[in-house]
């Protein structure tokens, strides 16, 4: 899979990628990220790239023009399967949304600034609009980089144990049971005997019972919409 990411602080992601599991996919090739300065195609001798609202009001909107002709460079190049605006009235970003957009393969993000951008830009070009939560960012960045990591993990190949997605919290509209890890009994604090009895059957057993339980106490909304 291949995902560009156009920004106006592409500092903010230069660290995200870089590390741990989306390191390995990149090096694996099995994703590519490449951010894109929207400063570049920005207007003028000051290379702008955000103006005014019409009607009056606090706040910049991003213009229309410098995103489409990065836009429309990057086009020339890849046929996008989605292109992405990340803001916060977006849909909000789930697990099943990341698997789709897992089986893509390219992407284009835009991170939003200011006020935003031209809604124009929304009408005709944008394909996608997700948000990763109820509360507001400063930027799209942090936003699109939450998407990037939760996409380029299920990417085939990426996890070492092919399997362990399928574990994760959300995955089965669950979250996940605890773990523990050695010492058995740290100064009196016991790993539950079941975990270190070897009967497999019963500790998947066991794990289903907690996933459950811990679903209904921490998040029952998830069993609710259970169709
Ligand atoms: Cl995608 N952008 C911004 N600026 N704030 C957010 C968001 C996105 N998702 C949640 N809050």
């Amino acid at each position: 899979m291949r995902i560009d990411i156009i920004s106006v602080l592409p500092e903010l992601l230069q660290g995200p990628f870089q590390h741990s599991i989306l390191k390995r996919a990149q090096q694996k090739g099995l994703l590519e990220v490449q951010v894109h300065d929207l400063r570049a195609y920005g207007i003028g001798k000051h290379k702008q790239v955000d103006d005014y609202q019409f009607g009056g009001g606090a706040g910049m909107v991003m213009m229309i023009e410098p995103l489409l002709n990065c836009i429309n460079d990057l086009r020339q190049e890849h046929r996008y399967d989605e292109i992405i605006y990340m803001t916060p009235d977006g849909e909000r970003l789930n697990q099943p949304i990341a698997n789709r957009l897992s089986m893509q393969e390219n992407l284009l993000i835009i991170c939003g600034h200011y006020k935003g951008i031209d809604e124009r830009l929304r009408e005709h070009v944008i394909t996608r609009e997700i948000s990763i939560g109820d509360y507001v960012l400063s930027g799209g960045e942090l936003a699109a980089a939450v998407l990037v990591d939760a996409v380029g993990r299920l990417l085939p190949g990426v996890l070492n144990d092919e399997t362990s997605a399928l574990f994760d919290s959300f995955q089965d509209k669950l979250l996940a049971p605890p773990v523990y890890t050695r010492p058995a009994d740290f100064e009196g604090w016991e790993v539950p005997d079941i975990l270190l009895s070897g009967n497999t059957a019963a500790i998947e057993e066991w794990r289903y019972d907690m996933a459950l339980k811990r679903t209904r106490e921490r998040r029952p909304d998830l069993l609710e919409d259970e169709e």
